[in-house]
């Protein structure tokens, strides 16, 4: 036999190989069972959990700054106090995410990297201004609201560490949607001019809102693996159509209307009928081309290298008590 042949017979061993890995990798899918970091797992899963859970953890981090750009001009001390714990509770939940993402074999500076050249992207919400204090609600009750939804879904997703930081963030994330409610709550039974601001800022985030659960259906090219490997246990357009109808009645109780003309209940479907969404706007803000793309990335570039000093002082500290224990 020549070498070539031995070669080929090689290569399809390693090959069927492969496939029987994947076939019980899918088994193992199908029964419910967790993948932890250590075990093996298809290239393709490792890489598409490291693209989902890096982008997810860059959105809690980008996600800081439109509030964070109100916590000097909060209505009161207790709106501060409750604001600042949001925010530090985000910058939580994007560190245990990127730590989950990091057993996958990226390093967390690796992610950094992406997010500042503009490889990764992170939510396509945060790329809007937050123009007035009414803002801090909406995003708490829409954008908080959007994301458990969906979040309560990855919870049960395949992957062990996401699943179990999920648990943990949506507790957080339902403290952040009631305290979002209750600012609108009291802007609403407030002055004409204060529910005036509170049904401005409705209309302005929330379509922005819906777009953020992802493109339709048909539009979505990883859905499919990703639903393949229960990583996305359900499609954008069901999670879109579920944030919808839990979110519809809450606006009725506010007595605020949302700005969609074509929203109707639908008896059949038992759920409401929406309208067009402006996908050129999501597709344009996901490219860079958003109202505040610019501005966010240029923060949080400004944030690594003004952080730098901190981040050797914190090194070197450690090293040189590491020294001295041993
Ligand atoms: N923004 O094929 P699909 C929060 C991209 S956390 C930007 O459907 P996939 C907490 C997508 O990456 C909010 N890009 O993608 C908080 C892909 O591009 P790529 C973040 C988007 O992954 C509250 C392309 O479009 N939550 O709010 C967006 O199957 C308040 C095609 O899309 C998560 O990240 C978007 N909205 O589904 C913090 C949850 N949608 O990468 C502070 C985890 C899609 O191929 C204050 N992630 N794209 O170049 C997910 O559930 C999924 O990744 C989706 C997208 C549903 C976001």
């Amino acid at each position: 036999m020549c070498n070539f042949e031995l070669l080929l017979i090689n290569e399809k061993a390693k090959m069927e190989d492969l496939q029987k890995l994947e076939e019980e990798f899918q088994a193992r899918i199908d029964r419910g069972e967790k993948i932890e970091p250590k075990d093996w797992m298809p290239e393709r899963f490792r890489k598409q959990l490291i693209r989902m859970m890096s982008q997810h953890a860059h959105s809690e981090i980008v996600g800081m700054l439109p509030e964070g750009n109100w916590i000097t001009r909060a209505p009161s001390l207790q709106r501060k106090v409750n604001l600042l714990a949001k925010v530090q509770d985000e910058a939580g939940h994007g560190l245990y995410i990127y730590c989950g993402a990091e057993t996958l074999g990226i390093s967390r500076d690796e992610m950094i990297e992406q997010l500042h050249s503009g490889k990764a992207k992170y939510s396509s919400i945060f790329n809007y201004p937050t123009l007035s204090w009414a803002d801090m609600g909406a995003i708490g009750w829409l954008v908080d609201g959007a994301a458990i939804v969906n979040q309560t879904m990855i919870a049960k997703c395949a992957f062990g560490p996401y699943s179990r930081a999920m648990i943990r963030i949506c507790k957080e994330e339902n403290f952040h949607n009631k305290q979002g409610y209750q600012i609108l709550w009291a802007l609403c039974k407030g002055t004409p001019e204060q529910k005036e601001m509170a049904q401005d800022s409705l209309d302005r985030w929330w379509w922005p809102s819906i777009m953020m659960l992802g493109p339709t259906d048909k539009d979505s090219p990883n859905s499919k693996d990703l639903m393949n490997w229960k990583i996305k246990m359900q499609s954008n357009d069901t999670i879109r159509q579920r944030f919808i109808d839990r979110t519809v009645p809450q606006a009725e109780v506010l007595g605020l209307k949302i700005p969609d003309p074509d929203l109707k209940w639908n008896e059949e479907r038992r759920s409401y009928d929406f309208g067009e969404i402006d996908w050129e706007e999501f597709f344009n803000v996901i490219n860079g081309k958003g109202p505040m793309n610019k501005e966010r990335l240029q923060a949080r570039r400004d944030a690594e290298k003004n952080g730098r000093w901190v981040r050797e002082a914190a090194n070197t500290y450690y090293k040189k008590r590491k020294e001295q224990a041993a």
